[in-house]
């Protein structure tokens, strides 16, 4: 009997306690992966499987379940199961340094890919054309994408970048920013805004995780050496894995 099966025992579970029993479900897993008895990347037995072994129905096994994908514990791999997040496998992505998405996942170990959910070339929106400093009438190339890390999906974005810079949807691989290099348009500088969001229906499905799941909605906007911009980019991460970290220290005028 694998780790992962031994936790769903009913026996282990018992029968005792006044707690709604989604909830007995759910610190059953938790228990077990805090005291390292399910690890990062175990199988975890299907709702059915689960609830048979628990004596318990199907509706609070995936109730338990969706709280823990919700609280990050577990991870829904659509088409391939259930399995255990673990704290180590959340993103530290530090604010100070301007890279891409594949960049940063290279670094880590980690291979990306991405999902094309639409490239396009079109007109700007009025809030596009202000982003991006550009009059309504030029064109723009609009990149929307969902990105994996090994396998996990963890960001959605949507970068429109303007034709003077990139004319052909079509040319961008796996890298923008790689395009955009070897065209001499690679962006030195950008401003980052982000805040709290909720996933809507749409994205909370392509991110595989609970609709209404917390989310950062962040917007990056680049800029080239001679201050032209260059990228507008609106990005939803997935709340449970990434940890924006901006390191801080005390104005010169300030230190002792
Ligand atoms: C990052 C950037 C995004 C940029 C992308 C390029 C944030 C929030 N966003 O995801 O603005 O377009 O990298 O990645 O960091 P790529 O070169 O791998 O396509």
């Amino acid at each position: 009997m694998t780790d992962a099966l031994r936790v769903f025992t009913a026996k282990r579970f018992g029968n005792e306690g006044s707690a709604p029993l989604y909830l007995r479900v759910k610190k059953l897993v938790q228990d077990a992966v805090e005291q390292g008895e399910l690890k990062a990347g175990d199988a975890i037995p299907s709702e059915r499987d689960a609830a048979d072994m628990l004596a318990v129905s199907r509706v609070t096994v995936r109730k338990a379940f969706t709280e823990l994908v919700r609280d990050g514990v577990l991870l829904q791999r659509r088409g391939s199961g259930t399995f255990v997040r673990g704290t180590a496998s959340r993103i530290e992505q530090p604010l100070s340094r301007l890279t891409s998405f594949s960049e940063d996942m290279k670094l880590r170990g980690l291979k990306t890919e991405a999902d094309w959910l639409d490239r396009s070339s079109g007109l700007p929106t009025p809030e596009e054309a202000l982003k991006l400093s550009i009059s309504p009438s030029e064109h723009v190339c609009r990149f929307h994408r969902l990105r994996r890390a090994n396998d996990a999906p963890l960001a959605i974005e949507l970068a429109v970048i303007p034709h003077r810079f990139l004319d052909d949807p079509n040319v961008v691989g796996a890298s923008l920013y790689d395009t955009l290099e070897l065209r001499g348009f690679r962006p030195v500088r950008a401003l980052q805004r982000l805040h709290a969001t909720a996933l809507s229906a749409t994205d909370a499905k392509l991110l595989d995780v609970p609709t209404g799941s917390a989310a950062l909605f962040i917007e990056r906007i680049s800029y080239l050496p001679d201050g032209r911009t260059v990228e507008y980019t609106r990005s939803f991460y997935r709340g449970d894995t990434y940890d924006f970290v901006a390191e801080l220290s005390l104005a010169p005028e300030m230190r002792p």
